[in-house]
């Protein structure tokens, strides 16, 4: 029944710096978390292929807002993690900047989905980046990651607990594992009508 699929994926580049231009002038829907919480591997899944964007056991493992250009037709974004603590402040507030940058200048952003560890919860930093996109009315998709991590009351009360949180419906809610594949197919078609959705009053 599925009949939106990603078919091809190509990696299309990368931001290091305030400022700098995407790769092509295209729709894009990015994917932002805190350091660690799985947003590359999230990304490796979508995709169905599991060495584009790099994952590593080291966080903030990501500095760069890599693009990965999906069906030719726009981009899924790798947002460098916020919230590592361990990094020198100099190298957080150069993260701060570009993300921030990217997030404010940009017409082309159809939706973010904003990535929590289950075991977490959402913190403050969600909380900040929320607010952040509330005021320019991005569409966001809230996604648990790592539900392979808890037993089945573990992942109840994630849910519910995310749901109580941020006051959102419990089919709003999305439960992934980049490891076990749960929940990625639900994401991928998300993903797609959130640029559908935009495509067609703006063609
Ligand atoms: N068990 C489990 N581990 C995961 C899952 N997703 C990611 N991980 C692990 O979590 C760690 C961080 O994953 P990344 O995908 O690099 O996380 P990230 O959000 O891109 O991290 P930064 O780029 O540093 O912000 C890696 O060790 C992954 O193997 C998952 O679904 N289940
Ligand atoms: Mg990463």
């Amino acid at each position: 029944m599925t009949a939106v699929r990603i078919r091809e994926v190509e990696f299309a580049g990368a931001i290091g710096r305030p400022g700098q231009a995407p790769p092509a002038d295209l729709r894009q829907v990015a994917i932002a978390g805190k350091s660690n919480v799985g947003k590359s591997s999230l990304v490796n899944a979508v995709v169905g292929r599991k060495r584009i964007a790099r994952v590593s056991g080291t966080p903030g493992k990501t500095r760069e807002i890599n693009f990965y250009l999906i069906n030719d037709r726009f981009f899924l974004v790798d947002l460098p993690g916020y919230g590592f603590a361990r990094a020198p402040e100099a190298v957080r507030d150069a993260w701060r900047r570009l993300v921030e940058d990217y997030l404010t200048h940009n017409d082309r952003l159809d939706g973010l989905v904003l990535l929590i560890d289950c075991r977490r919860g959402i913190q403050e930093a969600d909380r900040q980046l929320l607010d952040y996109l509330s005021a320019d009315e991005i569409p966001v998709l809230v996604v648990l990651t790592k539900m392979d991590k808890l037993n089945r009351s573990g992942r109840s009360k994630a849910v519910a607990d995310l749901r109580k949180e941020l006051e959102i419906p419990a089919d709003q809610v999305l439960a992934t594992s980049a490891q076990t594949g749960e929940g990625v197919d639900v994401l991928v078609e998300s993903l797609l009508s959130l640029v559908d959705s935009n495509a067609e009053g703006n063609p």
